[in-house]
């Protein structure tokens, strides 16, 4: 039985092996000297990844939220105390300015604690700019403040001129689309150029809601104006030329921030501030101290508001008239 013979080991044979060959990332070395695989080099080079950089507010900016938080404390105080001495059929004006301020002053309260705020992205301009991503801090806060203090004070320069109803309505939904519109803008991520396309768009679009309704005020404000005695004539001229002159200066503001970031976070901060400490306290206490209480007008409470029903009525049916009363049966 050769044939066996031959299949019969003489020897220990090495064991056959088969080798898997793999591409490790920095490339194989193939010519190893004496065959050995045992060290490929590790990767030395990561794909390159972007920094993440923010401008924010710092401790200046946080100090300034907190100093006109406390001016329009002290504003609100100062009407609150100016209301309890004015007769209360007279303190049309005082309600709506007692309400701009404690608005503003829970919003500044708000700011200084950090609520309201977001991040959004930057455009990136040049090459560099690829492996840095900017975000700017974003104070929507002031925003929700502006969608119910602007109107208010529309109101009361409405009401000085005895602008009609329907105007005094345009008026108003105009301001609320503008303050929307350019919240939207400055929320816009613009690291693209389709975003920051979108944000000055959204900017005109805003403006020219600005536009409108100073249009409207200035055109059907005066006329109505014109009907009033000549002191309220005045202070509606004297009230609305300011308020326009200090309202065109935020739109500048918010180019040089939230639109073009041109000026820093804390900048930003103390512009709007004194804007608004302007805008807000500046004109209400020259519409409260200048606004004279003989002056009679469409702003004259009536007795029925202010006063509250007192007793049952002489005939006991008290003074709206009781339901399941007497004169039902
Ligand atoms: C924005 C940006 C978009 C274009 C325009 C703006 C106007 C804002 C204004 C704000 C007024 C705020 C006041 C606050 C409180 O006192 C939204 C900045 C036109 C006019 C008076």
């Amino acid at each position: 039985m050769d044939f066996i013979a031959q299949f019969k080991p003489t020897s220990i044979a090495p064991i056959p092996t088969t080798t898997i060959s793999v591409n490790p990332p920095g490339g194989t070395h193939t010519h190893h000297p004496g065959g050995s695989h045992g060290h490929l080099p590790l990767p030395t080079q990561t794909f390159p990844h972007p920094e993440v950089h923010y401008h924010h507010a710092t401790h200046t900016g946080n100090t300034a939220l907190w100093v006109i938080w406390a001016l329009f404390t002290a504003g609100l105080a100062g009407v609150l105390l100016m209301t309890l001495r004015t007769e209360k059929r007279n303190r049309y004006f005082h309600g709506v300015s007692a309400l701009v301020l404690t608005i503003a002053m829970v919003s500044y309260l708000a700011m200084a604690a950090n609520i309201g705020i977001t991040f959004v992205p930057l455009p990136a301009h040049g090459a560099k700019e690829t492996l840095h991503i900017w975000f700017r801090q974003v104070f929507y806060a002031r925003y929700i403040d502006w969608l119910f203090t602007t109107p208010l004070l529309l109101l009361s320069l409405a009401s000085l001129a005895g602008l009609s109803p329907a105007s005094t309505l345009a008026v108003i939904l105009i301001d609320v689309f503008m303050v929307v519109t350019g919240l939207l803008g400055s929320l816009t991520p613009a690291r693209y150029a389709a975003g920051e396309r979108a944000r000055w768009i959204f900017f005109g679009v805003s403006s020219f809601a600005f536009l409108v309704l100073w249009g409207i005020l200035f055109t059907n404000g005066l006329k109505a104006a014109n009907n009033r005695p000549r002191s309220t004539k005045g202070l509606f001229t004297l009230l609305s030329a300011m308020t326009f002159l200090l309202w065109v200066a935020y739109p500048i503001v918010w180019g040089l921030s939230e639109g073009a970031n041109r000026i820093s976070v804390n900048a930003e901060i103390i512009a709007y501030g004194v804007l608004d400490v302007a805008a807000k306290i500046g004109f209400t206490y020259l519409l409260l101290f200048l606004h004279t209480h003989e002056e009679t007008g469409p702003w004259t409470l009536p007795e029925w508001w202010v006063q509250s029903p007192v007793g049952h009525g002489p005939d006991g049916r008290g003074v709206y008239g009781s339901l399941g009363s007497r004169d039902r049966d």
